[in-house]
């Protein structure tokens, strides 16, 4: 039984190797879970465009049907923007998504697992998963899988750092201990999602495009087995005030307290309550760091490509 529908498209570039485009992976929790509708189609549709602008192609994936599809169209896009009743997809979701022939929103762990099966490397997209913060004081053991996978999967994960909500230094403190490198993209430090630092320093800060492909190369290369952050900070023209931001999300944790929100509903909800308390502007701001990540993902991969059919300089 073979679960994998992927599209002609990808199926031919990953079957021409070193000598085919380089290919992009995209989640689709961001699409069914992480914006709301209709920026959630538009950003889709936008990241798309931003990495064929550069020469790669991308592979937006999702559960559809009990299918892992890999390269949605538009059209399965929308649809799946708009389908009640789509799971946030786990990896722990997977057998029982297929078995049941159900629609799932790929979270960054599946979506770097898949990615990995079907020999993709870089993956885009807004903020990670990380540790949660214990706020009200409560243990609430609330770890992303997207950690666990980054320690498993060698695939690289382009985006600006963990989402804004997390508790920061715990999560790099999980990623060392895993052995994840994370890599600041022009940065020495690591970004904050809707601001462009935390204070927290990266492990090493990168200066471009090749020496950021160069890393993932040797990384790749040495069979290291885990996977690398690369993280790329929000343009600064779009870069909301961390002491704003953390105002929202305070507000946001509060009320997800009171609610008693948790699980995987926790992310979702602290998104979209910052999204209310801040008036659209944190939604803006996701959307404009997405972009750009699809972006400079591209340009990493290109370069990767590069070094593939030239093999490694320095
Ligand atoms: N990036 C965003 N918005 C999101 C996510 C990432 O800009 O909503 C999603 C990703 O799919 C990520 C998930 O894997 O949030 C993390 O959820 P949790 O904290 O429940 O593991
Ligand atoms: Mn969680």
């Amino acid at each position: 039984m073979d679960y994998f529908e992927i599209s002609k498209e990808i199926k031919e570039a990953i079957g021409k190797g070193r000598e085919g485009k380089p290919v992009v992976a995209l989640e689709s929790n961001l699409i069914t879970h992480g914006l709301p509708f209709p920026e959630n189609i538009n950003t889709a549709f936008q990241m798309e465009k931003n990495i064929r602008d550069e020469g790669a192609i991308p592979a937006t994936i999702a559960i559809l049907n009990g299918k892992i599809k890999v390269g949605l169209s538009h059209d399965e896009i929308e649809k799946l923007a708009q389908f009640p009743n789509t799971i946030k997809a786990s990896k722990r979701d997977l057998s029982a998504l297929l078995t049941k022939e159900m629609n799932g929103g790929t979270t960054v762990a599946l979506t770097m697992w898949i990615a990995h099966r079907c020999q993709i490397v870089f993956f885009a997209t807004g903020g990670i998963g990380g540790v949660h913060s214990d706020f009200g004081g409560e243990d609430n053991m609330d770890i992303s899988a997207d950690l666990t996978e980054l320690s498993r999967t060698p695939v690289a994960v382009l985006c600006s750092g963990p989402k804004a909500i997390l508790d920061i230094p715990r999560t790099m403190e999980y990623l060392e201990t895993m052995g994840v490198p994370v890599l600041g993209y022009k940065t020495k430090e690591l970004p904050d999602f809707y601001s462009q630092s935390s204070h927290v320093k990266v492990d090493f800060p990168v200066k471009d495009a090749q020496e950021a492909a160069q890393i993932v190369w040797t990384h790749l290369h040495l069979k290291m087995g885990t996977g690398l952050v690369i993280a790329n900070p929000i343009p600064t023209e779009f870069a909301l005030s961390k002491k704003k931001v953390d105002h929202w999300i305070e507000q946001a944790q509060q009320s997800a307290q009171k609610e008693n929100i948790k699980g995987k509903q926790l992310t979702p909800y602290l998104l979209n309550k910052i999204k209310e308390f801040s008036e659209g502007r944190s939604l803006k701001a996701n959307i404009e760091l997405l972009k750009h990540n699809a972006t400079v993902t591209a340009q990493i991969a290109l370069a990767y490509q590069e070094i593939l059919l030239s093999g490694p300089h320095k």
